[in-house]
């Protein structure tokens, strides 16, 4: 089936293989290889969860077009390859949006670091996003998810979820539950600081995992930002946040021995260095100090996101075992508890990178 819709992209020849790939949770991702050996990476699209999938195109389209005029190398900006029948994304008979987008050559995609000099690379790519985004026009973006980001909106799910509470699974979450709800008060903090207009809203990736920025094979430098479905106006601490939460962990984000996680100091201060450095001078001294911040706030909502998942029934983040999503949302607020005791020294830290 999907080899059938590789072939309706515009693509070197016919594809003669077409197989499962990556790591992701949300959308279902192929390799496609043609006969002549290119690669190329389809990917149906989430319907379930953009509702608007040929808006999140557009922003894409705009988005890649923007970097690559920026900066024409192909390794350094995803490429979407036409469909046959024009436009760059196609819908099948049954409902389902596809896109194809060139395979990055020669490129490395990580699940973990496996140096520091790999991490402090992923923050050098997200900081040069930043800065190349600086210029874009963000309210001209869809918010491909509303309220993505608004860790009070996602507190206000887990309540329905609880009140709900479908699967009887809320008896087994009561020391998880009682952990979020401890810290539902602070939620709402970068919130209450873009609607005062204490931090400016910019074009954001929101999603910037280790495995969303591919490095080069051989030099094992940044090339290109990837997963750019949300890409949508936001603030620098989400950005941050979400890469401290990923990437300076000591443990994958599905680690059941908790004893593992903690959040690495020397890590937090390598990606803060990339990224404060390769974004140009573009953060206010109220944005620098809101990354710390960022990191707790984006490790709970997350934590918040899977227990409202597990709750729900695994509807929204693909599990490959039973209780995946506590096991997620119980690394998360390992990591958030661990983040309480690192606050002060966190602040520090990009203080004394910035001044
Ligand atoms: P998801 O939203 O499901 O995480 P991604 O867009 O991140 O989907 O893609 C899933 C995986 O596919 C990535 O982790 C990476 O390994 C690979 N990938 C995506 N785009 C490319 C590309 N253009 N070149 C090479 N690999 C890619
Ligand atoms: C999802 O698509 P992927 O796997 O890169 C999710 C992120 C979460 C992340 C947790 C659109 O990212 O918000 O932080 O899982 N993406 C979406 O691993 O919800
Ligand atoms: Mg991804």
């Amino acid at each position: 089936m999907s080899i059938e819709i590789a072939n309706r992209f515009a693509i070197d020849g016919n594809a003669t293989f077409c197989e499962r790939y990556g790591s992701g949770h949300i959308n279902e991702t192929y390799l496609a290889i043609t006969e002549r050996g290119t690669r190329y990476i389809l990917q149906k699209i989430n319907h379930g969860i953009f509702r608007d999938v040929p808006a999140l195109m557009r922003n894409i389209e705009r988005v890649t077009d923007f970097l690559a005029a920026r900066d024409p190398d192909p390794r350094h900006s995803l490429h979407l390859v036409p469909a046959k029948s024009g436009g760059r994304w196609l819908q099948d008979e049954s409902g389902a949006y596809w896109r194809m987008y060139d395979f990055v050559t020669d490129s490395l995609c990580l699940d973990a670091a496996e140096t520091d000099a790999d991490f402090y690379q992923s923050a050098l790519g997200f900081g040069e996003f930043q800065r190349k985004l600086a210029s874009f026009p963000a309210a001209e973006l869809t918010e491909t998810i509303p309220h993505f980001h608004d860790t009070p909106d996602r507190y206000r799910q887990l309540r329905e979820a609880i009140a709900l509470d479908p699967l009887g699974r809320l008896s087994g979450v009561s020391k998880e539950v009682e952990f979020a709800l401890a810290r539902e008060a602070e939620a709402g903090a970068l919130m209450r600081q873009l609607a005062d207009g204490t931090l400016p809203l910019r074009v954001t990736h929101n999603d910037t995992k280790l495995n969303n920025v591919l490095l080069d094979e051989k030099t094992r430098t940044a090339l290109c930002v990837i997963d750019l479905d949300t890409v949508m106006p936001g603030l620098t601490a989400f950005d941050f946040g979400d890469s401290i939460r990923f990437g300076a962990a000591t443990a994958a984000e599905d680690e059941r021995d908790l004893s593992k996680m903690e959040m690495s100091l020397e890590l937090y201060e390598t990606y803060a260095r990339g990224f404060i450095g390769a974004s140009g001078g573009a953060f206010s001294k109220a944005e620098i100090d809101s990354l710390p911040t960022g990191a707790k706030l984006m490790t709970l909502e997350c934590g918040v996101r899977f227990l409202t998942d597990h709750l729900l029934g695994d509807s929204y983040f693909r599990i490959h075992r039973p209780n995946h999503n506590l096991d997620r949302c119980r690394t998360q607020f390992k990591l958030v508890a661990d983040m309480e005791k690192k606050q002060a020294r966190m602040l520090a830290i990009v203080r004394s990178i910035q001044d």
